[in-house]
């Protein structure tokens, strides 16, 4: 396998026409980005004798999946791929410790209502009563009042308000201040696992891969308080069929958490550590683009 056609100069000089390196506008970013992309594709499609109706039925398949594209990404590997980038920057920068990160997934909305150390994330949604609870603390284990903790996660039936049309407004969605213990404490109903759309373009893929398209019941988070660095993870619930078996790899061992019934209410303890920040934009989350609810 040696690319001898895509290692052609004629090829090559295409490719630099292609990523517009032979005009002095655009952006050099996006221009070495696409360069590069471009080019190992062509080496892809060169050494895998991809042939022109490969080409084009995969083409077309992405045109059509392009609304699931944010769900693709996960069920290719490309969110846990980042963490471990992330990871791996981290140790080199000796910035490790705290709660490890995992995946933010394509679910999250802007603007959840905002409560003190405790919310009732719905209260008119049926399910098993949960809650989920817990202190956040810093790499010595002291309390951090006034963090900000943003939960999310799924309905009984494994919908997400805003995506889910049958879900009311922020339902299992809440921004819980910390109180002076570094408290929090939100009431809720147990999420189930959820499942890619059924007939969807990310179905249809996995399947061609042997694979399926489902996640262990979990529970999203977004922690930051002021000196610290912004943390993006989840936890799933231990005992559900998918816990390690997740098709979006979000899983952690340090993760799985346990849900204790106390009188019928599932009791989700999880505390967090928090690891301090460098500078200022280390507190702030990805500029990824959210929806605002
Ligand atoms: C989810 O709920 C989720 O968290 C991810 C990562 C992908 C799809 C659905
Ligand atoms: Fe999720």
């Amino acid at each position: 396998m040696s690319a001898n056609i895509t290692n052609s100069g004629e090829i090559q000089t295409l490719l630099n026409n292609v990523a517009g390196l032979n005009n002095a506008d655009g952006d050099p970013r996006i221009k070495e980005i696409v360069r590069r992309i471009v080019s190992d594709l062509f080496t892809a499609i060169e050494d895998l004798d991809i042939t022109e109706s490969e080409f084009w039925h995969g083409l077309h398949f992405m045109q059509a999946a392009a609304p699931e594209l944010i769900l693709i990404a996960p069920g290719l590997g490309f969110d846990h791929f980042q963490d471990v980038l992330m990871d791996a920057a981290d140790e080199k920068a000796g910035q490790t410790g705290g709660t490890p990160r995992t995946i933010e997934g394509p679910l999250y909305v802007e603007n959840a209502p905002v409560s003190n150390g405790e919310a009732t994330l719905v209260s008119d949604e049926e399910g098993d009563p949960m809650q989920v609870f817990g202190v956040i603390k810093d790499e010595q284990g002291a309390p951090i009042a006034n963090a900000k903790v943003e939960i999310w996660h799924a309905s009984k039936d494994g919908g997400y308000s805003h995506f889910d049309p049958s879900l009311k407004e922020f339902a299992f969605r809440g921004s819980i201040i910390t109180n002076e213990h570094g408290e929090y404490r939100a009431t809720s109903i147990m999420p189930s696992g959820y499942a890619c759309p059924p007939g969807g373009s990310t179905e249809a893929m996995l399947k061609q891969l042997g694979r399926h398209g489902n996640r262990p019941a979990h529970i999203h988070f977004f922690v930051s308080a002021s000196g610290y660095k912004h943390l993006t993870t989840q936890i799933n619930i231990a005992g559900d069929p998918y816990t390690f078996d997740d098709f979006a790899f979000a899983t952690r061992d340090e993760l799985v958490v346990d849900a204790n019934d106390v009188d019928g209410v599932a009791h989700v303890n999880f505390d967090l550590s928090m690891v301090k920040a460098v500078d200022a934009s280390d507190e702030q989350r990805s500029g990824r683009p959210r929806m605002a609810g």
